[in-house]
Parts: C-alpha cells; structure tokens; sequence
C-alpha cells in the first residue's frame, strides 16, 4: 500500500454517485466500494432518500404511486430535505468524522436535477433548504452516471415494476439529464461525468481509473 493511500485513510471522504433513472448507479457503488475496501479503507455505503430508520420512510412516501391524492411538488422537495437532514445527522457526518469513506446514491444534485429542473421548483429555493439541512456537508466527489433516457429507463424496467418518479414523461427525465449536465458544468473540479450508455465492464474501467486518481490526491 502507498504512503499516499495510507494517508487518505486519515480523512472521511465523501463521495456521491447521481445521474437518472436505472444508469447503473447501484451497482457502481458496490464496485466502488470493493475497489476502496482492497485498499484497507473503511467504507460506508448509503443511498437517499434514505439511509436511516426515519429518512426511509419518508422515502417509502416519496415512491409510493397509491396515494389518493397528488403529491405537490413543494411536499416533495421538503420530504426530500428532511430526509437528507436526518441521513446527514444520524448518518452521514459521524461516518465522515471517525474517518470513514461515505458513498451515497444520490444526494443534492437529485434534488437540483429532479425538484429544480425536472419539477420547475426555484433553483435559489433549493439552495435555502440546503443551507438549512446540510451543515456544510458537501460532497468531496460525484461521479455523474450519464445516459440517454432510454437506455436508462429500460434497464430500470428490467429491475421490476415503476414507482411514483419512473412513472414520469419522457420530457422530465430529458430536463432531469440536462440539469445533471448542467451541474457538471458549473461544478466541473467536483463533478466526473463517467459514459454510462458503455457496457459495464467499460464503466467500471473508467471508475477505477477515477478512484485510483481519487486515492492519489485525497
Ligand atoms: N429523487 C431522489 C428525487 O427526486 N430527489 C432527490 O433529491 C433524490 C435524492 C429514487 C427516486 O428518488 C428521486 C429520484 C429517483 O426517481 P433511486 O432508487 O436511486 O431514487 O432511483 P433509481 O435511479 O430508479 O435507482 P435504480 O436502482 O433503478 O437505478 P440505478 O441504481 O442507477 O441502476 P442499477 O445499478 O440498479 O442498474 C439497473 C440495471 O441495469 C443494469 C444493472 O445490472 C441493473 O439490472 N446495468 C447495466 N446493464 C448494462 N450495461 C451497463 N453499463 C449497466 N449498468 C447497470
């Protein structure tokens, strides 16, 4: 093992997967995971909405497709947030502070791509209840799993039937892909876009090359 690498084990990093529906940002996660726990580091991997007993119900709420009455979109962003303050509470930040490397499916820029410019909420909306939530909790790195739409939607119709987001029109998930692509750009030393329309092996390559880098610097 490197001295460098040695090294980053001193300092919780966190690192974020985000992209659309189905681009593979799952299974990523667990190659992502192996290839850092080989090099002897302590890993914790979450998702959001998510990743504590209360954040996930909430997120069982936000998928649910059987409730009577519509969501609004303002309830949305909310529950969102609110899960994302309890994820960072209980989870996110003791995790960062002993040292240990967070994964996380899915964090803000969800909520930039999905609420901001899928929904059409504010954007400077969004940055309030960040502020309020995150306590300065930023991520490190994101690797942005980008695809078009369609091959996404389908390997995430392979997986099993849609919740209350798959149920969406194509045109949402078209504005979704476009503020992810957005972030990247303005965001262009946090954000790695990786090719995720490739096959998995060709995805994997590029996201080892990324960690290995990753390990270098950190
Ligand atoms: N949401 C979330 C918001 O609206 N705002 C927010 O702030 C947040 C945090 C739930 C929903 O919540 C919304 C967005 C979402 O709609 P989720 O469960 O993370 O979030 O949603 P999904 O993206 O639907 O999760 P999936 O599990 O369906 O997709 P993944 O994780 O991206 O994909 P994965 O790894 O499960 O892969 C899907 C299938 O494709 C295959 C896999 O083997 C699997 O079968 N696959 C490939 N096949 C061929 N080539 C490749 N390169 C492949 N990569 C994966």
């Amino acid at each position: 093992m490197s001295a460098n690498i040695r090294q980053s084990n001193a300092v919780g990093q966190f690192i974020t997967f985000e992209g659309g529906e189905g681009v593979g940002k799952s299974t990523n996660i667990e190659f992502c995971r192996k290839l850092l726990e080989q090099h002897g580091l302590e890993v914790l991997v979450t998702r959001e909405p998510g990743g504590t007993e209360i954040a996930e119900i909430i997120r069982e709420e936000l998928l649910k497709k059987t409730h009577k009455e519509r969501m609004s979109d303002i309830t949305e962003l909310l529950l969102v947030f609110a899960a994302r303050a309890q994820h960072i509470e209980a989870v996110i930040k003791p995790a960062l502070d002993r040292g240990c490397w967070v994964l996380c499916d899915r964090f803000t820029d969800s909520t930039i791509a999905y609420q901001g410019f899928g929904r059409g909420l504010k954007l400077d909306l969004i940055e309030q209840l960040k502020m309020i939530a995150q306590q300065g909790i930023e991520p490190n790195k994101t690797f942005l799993l980008d695809a078009p739409v369609d091959i996404g939607m389908s390997r995430a119709r392979s997986r099993g039937p849609a919740d209350r987001f798959e149920g969406e029109q194509l045109d949402f998930f078209n504005r979704v892909r476009q503020g992810f692509l957005s972030i990247a750009e303005s965001f262009p030393s946090r954000v790695e876009k990786i090719n995720a329309a490739q096959e998995l092996a060709a995805v994997q390559r590029d996201l080892n090359a990324a960690i290995n880098q990753l390990l270098k610097t950190s």
